[in-house]
């Protein structure tokens, strides 16, 4: 539990006041707040969605929704003003852009909506975000300082760590991001499995790594969203989650700096683990901004059981 607070004032514990009492650097902290602020906003967008296709598609040939751009939009105008941030790599961009005068403190990656396709479907999506203080290209290890990600579901929360521990907030009716869950850490095993990609695809021992895991008992769990299936390894304290290398791409399918990194610095921070299968996630040097990779996340057990199985 952070110092100065108790059981009784827990309860009333905002963000902002939690990375005060963290010792949560100034503008890092100030940069963290605004960025969940624009949270709120992203979930307004996404009630008024009205889930229309805005028929045009992002960098990766996917159909965009227009809350996408909308997303993306409110973020950058955000973080242009918020004059800690030199520049800005999304998702639904090309390149990184300079929004900067070159001398702020941080870079930020940004997926405004992960997992877009299910916003039919009325399943819950989120907003990803990595924030570095050196170059993008560079391993996360060296350059990331903090990770958050909000999660639009029947609640919003929002989860954070700046190094110093992993910590849930829900925004509350009055608009406040409330502390729920303080220093959440992962048990060394967890119950649970996501599995992504389809099995005809996955390679003979990543298809034996996951009959290991059935037969083990553990349980399904898989929405086709990142952003909820490792809130669901965080919240319930362990298990793993993979997009694997595929026969037909060996680098899998999900995104290094906008998804992978920012989920691996928090796993970490949790106390638990991310690989490519046999590398850290954090320790891959990242040399294009649409770089993929691999990925074993969760806790010890499963994500070191995971490269047994793949150095066989
Ligand atoms: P969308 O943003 O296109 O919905 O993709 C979501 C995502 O990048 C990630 O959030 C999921 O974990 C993964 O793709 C799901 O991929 P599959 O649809 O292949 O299972």
């Amino acid at each position: 539990m952070v110092e100065g607070i108790n059981d009784h004032t827990r309860c009333i514990v905002d963000l902002r006041r939690h990375m005060w009492i963290g010792g949560i650097e100034e503008d890092l902290r100030r940069l963290i707040w605004q960025i969940a602020v624009v949270g709120k906003y992203i979930s307004a967008k996404i009630h008024e969605s009205n889930r229309k296709l805005a028929g045009f598609k992002n960098v990766y040939g996917e159909d965009q929704l227009a809350l996408d751009r909308i997303s993306d939009d409110i973020l950058i105008n955000m973080l242009r003003n918020s004059g800690f941030v030199r520049e800005y790599a999304s998702e639904e961009l090309e390149d990184i852009v300079t929004i900067g005068h070159g001398q702020e403190k941080y870079i930020v990656t940004a997926d405004p909506v992960d997992g877009s396709s299910l916003v039919d479907t009325n399943l819950a999506i989120g907003t990803i975000i990595g924030i570095h203080q050196n170059s993008l290209f560079d391993s996360g290890r060296n350059s990331m300082v903090a990770a958050l990600y909000i999660t639009y579901g029947p609640l919003i929360t929002m989860i954070y760590s700046a190094g110093k521990g992993v910590h849930e907030f829900v925004l509350d009716r009055e608009g406040e991001y409330v502390l729920s869950e303080e220093n959440i850490r992962l048990k060394e095993k967890g119950a649970i499995f996501s599995p992504g990609g389809l099995r005809k695809d996955w390679t003979d021992k990543h298809l034996k790594f996951i009959n290991k895991l059935e037969a083990d008992g553990y349980k399904l769990r898989y929405s086709g969203g990142l952003v909820p299936d490792i809130n669901q390894l965080i919240i319930k304290r362990g298990g793993v989650f993979t997009y694997p290398a595929l026969r037909k791409s060996p680098r899998g399918k999900l995104r290094l700096l906008f998804e992978l990194q920012p989920m691996a610095f928090i796993m970490e921070q949790a106390g638990g683990l991310a690989t490519d299968g046999k590398d850290d996630i954090l320790s891959l040097k990242v040399t294009s901004v649409n770089q993929r990779s691999p990925v074993y996340i969760g806790s010890a057990a499963e994500v070191t059981m995971a490269g047994q199985f793949l150095s066989q």
